[in-house]
This record gives C-alpha cells, sequence and structure tokens, in this order.
C-alpha cells in the first residue's frame, strides 16, 4: 500500500475517522489532545464510511457483524495508511483484529442515556407520555430495558447518524422520542434538548458508553507512547471491568447487556444486567473491589492477555505496566460479575435472546430518504 512505501515524516500523525460529524467532532478532540501534549506534532486526518454508515435500512442488531462501525478503518491502519483511528469505545468489540490495540482511552463523558422528546412532547417524561408512544432506538439494550420499565410505550427501530435520527424526530411524528447517548447529544451541542437523563434504576448504559478509544498498532511503540499523554486513568479502569464483563457474557450489539460503573481513587464499584428482549426477565447484581481488599490480590485474578516490554492489555486496551495490579482487579472484578450472572442464568437468556432476533424484524422507517440525507451530510462535512 502506498502509506507503507513512503518515507514517514515523523513528526506527522494521521488519524483514520469514520466521516459523520460525530465521528468527525470526536477525532478533532482527540487530535487537540495529543496537539496540546506534543506541541510539534502535525496531523492528517483521513476520513471514510464504514459498513454501519452504509447499511441504513436494517436494524442494528440485525447486520450482526461486530465490526461494523470498526473494519474499514482498520484496514486503513492495519495497512499504514494511518497511524491511529478514533472510535467511540462502545463500538469496539471486545477481541481487536490481530496486531491492532486500544493504545488510549481518554476521559468519559457523561455515560447515561438520554431522552430527547419530539418538540410537543418537550415538557414530558418517559413515565407521562401518552399510552401507545412511539421511542425511537435500534438498540435492543435500551428497548429490553424500558419495555421492562415503561410496558405502555412502543419501541421501533431508528438508524442513521445523529443528524439524520433528530431530524426524523422533529420533522414528522413517527416517534414521540428517541433515547440517544447523552455523550454524542453533548458533543454535538444539542445538550438543550435533553429532556430527561436515564439512571441506572431506568436504564444503564453500553460497556464504554461515554468514552473515546484511540486503535492503533501493536508493535508501534512511538505512537502507543504519544498515546499514553491522553489516557485517563478512571476511565480506562471503568474500561477494563465492563470490557471484562462483556467479554465473559459473550454479549455484544445482538444481546441486552449494560452496566453502571463508579470509580475512585482506590476503588471500583460494577452493577451489570442481562434482559430479555421483551424485559421480562432481568438479571441484576453488584460487585466492589479496592486496593485494599486482599480478597482481589493479583495471585487470585488471570493473568492480562500479552506481556510485552513495557507494556500489558486487557480485551485490547493497553495497560502501563505501573497501573497492572489495579487494572488487573479490575478486570477481574468485570469477570467475576460476570460469573455470577452466568451462574443466575445469564446464558440462557443471552441465547434466547440472540436467537429470537434473528427472527423478528423489527420495523424500520423511511430507510431511502435516510439514505439520500445521509450521503448530502457526509459530502457537506466533507467539504468543510
Ligand atoms: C452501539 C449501540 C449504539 C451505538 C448499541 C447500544 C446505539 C444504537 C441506537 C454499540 N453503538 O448502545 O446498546 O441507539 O440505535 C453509538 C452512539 C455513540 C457511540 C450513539 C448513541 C455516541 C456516544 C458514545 C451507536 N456509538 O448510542 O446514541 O461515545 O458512547
Amino acid at each position: 500500500m502506498e502509506g507503507n512505501g513512503h518515507a514517514k515524516d515523523k513528526n506527522l500523525l494521521r488519524i483514520g475517522s469514520r466521516d459523520s460529524e460525530l465521528a468527525m467532532k470526536q477525532t478533532y478532540m482527540v487530535r487537540d489532545a495529543l496537539q496540546k501534549a506534543n506541541p510539534h506534532l502535525k496531523f492528517d486526518i483521513v476520513s471514510m464510511k464504514t459498513k454501519g454508515d452504509k447499511i441504513l435500512n436494517m436494524a442494528l442488531s440485525k447486520i450482526g457483524s461486530k465490526s461494523l462501525f470498526t473494519k474499514e478503518l482498520e484496514v486503513a491502519l492495519e495497512e499504514g495508511v494511518v497511524d491511529i483511528v478514533v472510535h467511540s469505545l462502545k463500538d469496539l468489540p471486545t477481541i481487536l483484529p490481530e496486531g491492532m490495540v486500544i493504545g488510549a482511552v481518554s476521559e468519559r463523558e457523561d455515560p447515561r442515556d438520554a431522552v430527547i422528546m419530539h418538540p410537543k412532547y418537550a415538557e414530558c417524561t418517559l413515565a407521562s407520555l401518552p399510552k401507545g408512544s412511539v421511542i425511537g432506538t435500534s438498540s435492543l439494550r435500551r428497548s429490553a430495558q424500558l419495555k421492562r420499565r415503561y410496558p405502555n410505550l412502543r419501541f421501533e427501530s431508528v438508524r442513521g447518524n445523529l443528524n439524520t435520527r433528530l431530524r426524523k424526530l422533529d420533522s414528522a411524528d413517527d416517534y414521540a422520542a428517541l433515547i440517544l447517548a447523552a455523550a454524542g447529544v453533548v458533543r454535538m451541542g444539542w445538550k438543550d434538548r435533553i429532556s430527561q437523563y436515564l439512571g441506572d434504576d431506568l436504564c444503564m448504559y453500553a460497556v464504554g458508553q461515554g468514552a473515546l478509544a484511540v486503535e492503533c498498532r501493536e508493535g508501534d511503540s512511538d505512537t502507543l507512547d504519544l498515546l499514553a499523554h491522553i489516557a485517563d486513568p478512571n476511565t480506562t479502569i471503568a474500561a477494563v471491568a465492563e470490557r471484562g464483563f462483556m467479554r465473559t457474557l459473550e454479549g455484544g450489539c445482538s444481546a441486552p447487556v449494560a452496566v453502571h460503573t463508579k470509580v475512585t481513587e482506590d476503588s471500583v464499584s460494577l452493577k451489570g444486567g442481562v434482559w430479555s428482549l421483551d424485559g421480562s426477565e432481568e438479571l441484576l447484581d453488584t460487585m466492589s473491589t479496592s486496593s485494599q481488599n486482599p480478597d482481589a490480590s493479583p495471585e487470585s485474578t488471570q493473568p492480562p492477555e500479552k506481556v510485552a516490554k513495557t507494556s500489558i492489555n486487557f480485551c485490547g486496551i493497553v495497560i502501563l505496566s505501573e497501573h497492572k495490579d489495579f487494572m488487573t482487579q479490575a478486570h477481574q472484578l468485570g469477570v467475576s460479575l460476570a460469573q455470577r450472572l452466568l451462574d443466575k442464568g445469564a446464558d440462557r437468556i443471552l441465547k434466547a435472546a440472540k436467537a429470537q432476533n434473528v427472527i423478528n424484524v423489527p420495523p424500520v422507517t423511511s430507510s431511502t430518504s435516510a439514505i439520500s440525507l445521509e450521503e448530502k451530510e457526509a459530502e457537506a462535512v466533507n467539504g468543510s
């Protein structure tokens, strides 16, 4: 590939990104943080569409590929066309392609889900919406939890990037509200559209939600050194615990799995949940650890996956060796919590959800208009 053939300018970092407005905003945030830590660096941003951006007439959970929003970017990384790729952490599978790692997880934005109401319901909450109101979300995690809490609401799939979704909400009467990650809404500058933040009693969030992950080649130690400067320790701890939980459950986009995590200086508390698709079944548990906790000492935990010269790796996330003990505990916490849920029957619930998900095709509205709008938006972003 072209990127490999040329002598690389040591001060130039090429960043791969999806081309949606949110993805580009997230990429600028990471670029700015890297620039601040390394004033001599120059940046090139290479934007592209992924399969998940192109297939808009299918519910997310149906397309069935784990690397839906990441594959094309990872190919560019592998071929040396780019040096790093910026992702939403929650879109990255817990098993990364061979040779790829997460070199940094940056500080987490509010991880909660939020309700964006149709303007005519601006004063409502989910609890006060009229019976039968349609809520737009393609997330099985959101619909399962909210069906359980609000049996009188209906849930329908809505796809497309955030701009498209908001326009679909405002310009028609198809949806009474959307459920979106607060992080994305805030980054888009639409915080004032949030009517309600969902606490863990109503809707727990996705593994990694609200955090950005920077992926790079495993052997690229120069880039790993740069990325170490923008990693946020508390977010990394939460990410390691949550991904350990997810990996052990083998969850993903195709089954309802969610978490709620609290991290302090020396402790992690992880609440995890698994739901049937209709929300009728719910398994919840919470576990905590702290660095004083003898039960979670390194001897009793699983070893990290890979031991390189100076860094180790948990579910794809590269950790500085000085943080190893706390990270090992956090990872083990996620694994243990998942095992507790598996002991209570999580496996059966998740298998049933995955099987059912293949059979039922939820309705998707106005997919053709979504495609043309998406194309226009992509052009507008690229052109600016
Ligand atoms: C994943 C899911 C969704 C995205 C599934 C889930 C939501 C799909 C939908 C894995 N990725 O959350 O249960 O609502 O139809 C995505 C968003 C962000 C990252 C948008 C969102 C932005 C915030 C962040 C799509 N990926 O969830 O509202 O940084 O977490």
